[in-house]
């Protein structure tokens, strides 16, 4: 079909999720639109300034140092590409919160506060404390979607998990003995078949999935910014081969979740 002239081409399909009733669906669809759009550039696109801070074969990870009334809250990019799982795969372990135990490493506490839809839920989670500053909270809505391939229509689907602070009114910030922490995370993943041979059937062997995972935190009080980001450049690639081995592991004698 023909494009008419400054037609503007959706980026998501239409959304027909039971959540757009929901009073949260404005900021969501708004949220995910934005953030799976800047997962999809490149670092070089991106603008100036992001450096790589580590690297393990083909995982890369790269920040850019910003602070808000001094405090940090440097914007994180990370690239990996894993064989054997595909994006649905990746994308519906980070989603769920049953498997959430088993790879989060930074987790004390979680609960689901509100299920929206099937695809959408309110988390609220207590993480472990890091000496020297407070314990840390975090409450924010999860949404997971499937977009279509532009690129290759025939290709499998692109996923993506999108994570964003929000507020509710039994659960107020800093209210205890935790400090509430900000978030905006896009996990965006694209799965590679690569042809089995003629005569052979596809298997794990010809996959492979490119991850984006974008995230910015605001420590939301007092943390010194050293440690922080001693904390950060330990923590993200300790988090991203944990949980993508996880995903390996938890898949590699299941039929492949296209
Ligand atoms: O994206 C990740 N996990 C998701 C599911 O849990 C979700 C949660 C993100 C929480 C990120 C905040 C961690 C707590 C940071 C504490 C900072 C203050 C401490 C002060 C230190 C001096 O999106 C994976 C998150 C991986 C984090 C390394």
């Amino acid at each position: 079909e023909r494009l008419k002239t400054g037609q503007v081409v959706p980026i998501t399909p239409p959304p027909t999720s039971p959540a757009i009733q929901h009073r949260l669906w404005p900021e969501i669809e708004k949220t995910v639109q934005i953030q799976v759009s800047m997962a999809k550039m490149g670092i070089g696109e991106c603008g100036s300034g992001w450096q790589l801070f580590a690297e393990d074969g083909e995982m890369k990870m790269y920040r850019r140092e910003e602070e808000v009334d001094g405090m940090v809250v440097d914007p994180l990019k990370a690239v990996h590409i894993v064989k054997g799982i595909t994006g649905h795969e990746v994308c519906h372990h980070f989603f769920n919160p049953q498997y959430r135990y088993d790879w989060e490493t930074t987790l004390e506490h979680m609960t689901v506060l509100e299920t929206i839809s099937e695809d959408t839920l309110v988390f609220l989670q207590t993480h472990k404390r890091i000496w020297p500053a407070s314990q840390r909270d975090g409450l924010f809505w999860s949404h997971i979607r499937k977009l279509p391939n532009e690129k290759d229509r025939d290709g499998p689907d692109i996923w993506t998990v999108v994570n964003n602070s929000t507020d509710h009114p039994d659960y107020p910030p800093n209210n205890g003995k935790c400090v509430r922490v900000f978030l905006t995370v896009c996990l965006l993943c694209q799965t590679t078949v690569d042809p089995p041979k003629e005569g052979t059937s596809l298997t794990r062997d010809n996959l492979s999935c490119k991850i984006t995972y974008c995230s910015v935190v605001n420590p939301g009080g007092w943390a010194p910014a050293s440690v922080l980001r001693a904390v950060y450049k330990r923590e993200y690639p300790k988090f991203l081969k944990r949980f993508t081995a996880y995903v390996k592991n938890q898949t590699k004698n299941k039929p492949i979740m296209f």
